[in-house]
C-alpha cells in the first residue's frame, strides 16, 4: 500500500526526527480541535486510568513535543516515544515495543479527514496510545506484547497476534463500577465510535477470552460489531502471560471466526 509518510529520511529502525518547528500554525489548530472534540467525550466514555493519565499530559495546546513527553514517560514507566513516518514493518514495530519505545507518527491528518482517517496519524497515535503508557500494568503488558510479536514472527503467527492487539490495545473495553468504558486507542481517538462502543445496543460485547480474540477476524474501515471486555489491565496481563506457542499450534488448524 502506498503510505503517506516520508520514509526516505528514516533510520534503519524507521525512526525519524519529529521536526516540531516544521508544523504549521494550522496544524496545531487542527490538533487542538481534535483534542477538544475528544476531551468532551472522554470523561463520559473513557476508563479512569486513561483520564488520570491524560491529566499528566499537557496535550491540549497543540501537537506535543515528543522529547518532552518522553522525559515524563521514562520517569513513570520507562517508556518513550519514537517518532516514525507512519506504519512501519512488523519487526521494526515489535522491536520498538520490546524496548519500551512507542512509535508515534509525525504527520497530522488533513482538515477533511477530521472525522475519519485510515492510517494512524499523530493524533491517533499520541492521543489514543500515549496516555495509557503511564499506567504501569498496561505499560508492562505492551512491553510483553512487543516481545511476543517478535516471537510470533518466528512462529508465523503475527496475523493471530494482531487480532489480540486489535481487540485490546486498539478497540478494547473495560468493565468498571460505573459500567462499560473504553480504553482502546482506536476508540479513544474516534469522534463517533467512542460513544457508540459504550452505549449502542447493536455491537456484541464479549468477556475477554484470549483464544476467541486470537481467532476473531476484524474490519478496519467501519465501527466494530464485536468488542472484547476486560475486568482490568491486571486481567489482560494475567491472561496473556502464558507461552502462546501451544495456543498458536492449536488455533492454527481451527476456522477463523467472523466478527
Ligand atoms: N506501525 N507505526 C506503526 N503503528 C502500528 O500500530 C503498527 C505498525 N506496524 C505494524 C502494526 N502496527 C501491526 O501490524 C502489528 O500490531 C501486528
Ligand atoms: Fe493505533
Amino acid at each position: 500500500m502506498s503510505l503517506r509518510g516520508s520514509y526516505g529520511l528514516a533510520a534503519a529502525d524507521f525512526s525519524v526526527a519529529q521536526d516540531w518547528g516544521a508544523y504549521a500554525a494550522e496544524e496545531h489548530a487542527l490538533f487542538r480541535r481534535l483534542f477538544e472534540r475528544q476531551a468532551k467525550l472522554v470523561p463520559r466514555y473513557a476508563c479512569a486510568e486513561w483520564i488520570e493519565a491524560l491529566a499528566r499530559l499537557d496535550a491540549g495546546s497543540g501537537i506535543p513535543r515528543f522529547d518532552r513527553v518522553s522525559a515524563k514517560l521514562r520517569a513513570a514507566t520507562g517508556w518513550e516515544i519514537v517518532a516514525v513516518p507512519g506504519l512501519i514493518p512488523d519487526d521494526a514495530f515489535f522491536t520498538h515495543l520490546a524496548n519500551r519505545r512507542f512509535p508515534v507518527t509525525v504527520w497530522l491528518r488533513q482538515p477533511e479527514e477530521f472525522d475519519y482517517i485510515v492510517e494512524p496519524d499523530v493524533f491517533h497515535d499520541f492521543f489514543g496510545h500515549v496516555p495509557l503508557l503511564f499506567d504501569p500494568v498496561y505499560a508492562d503488558h505492551l512491553h510483553e506484547y512487543g516481545k511476543g510479536g517478535l516471537k510470533a514472527m518466528r512462529l508465523d503467527a503475527v496475523k493471530m497476534l494482531a487480532r489480540l492487539y486489535w481487540y485490546t490495545i486498539e478497540f478494547g473495553l473495560m468493565k468498571t463500577h460505573d459500567g462499560i468504558r473504553a480504553y482502546g486507542a482506536g476508540l479513544i481517538s474516534s469522534g463517533g465510535e467512542l460513544a457508540y462502543c459504550v452505549t449502542d445496543p447493536a455491537p456484541k460485547r464479549l468477556d475477554f477470552d484470549l483464544e476467541t480474540a486470537l481467532r476473531t477476524d476484524y474490519q478496519i474501515d467501519r465501527y466494530q460489531t464485536t468488542y472484547f471486555v476486560i475486568d482490568s489491565f491486571a486481567q489482560l496481563m494475567r491472561d496473556t502471560a502464558p507461552d502462546f506457542t501451544p495456543v498458536y499450534d492449536r488455533l492454527r488448524n481451527l476456522p477463523v471466526l467472523a466478527p
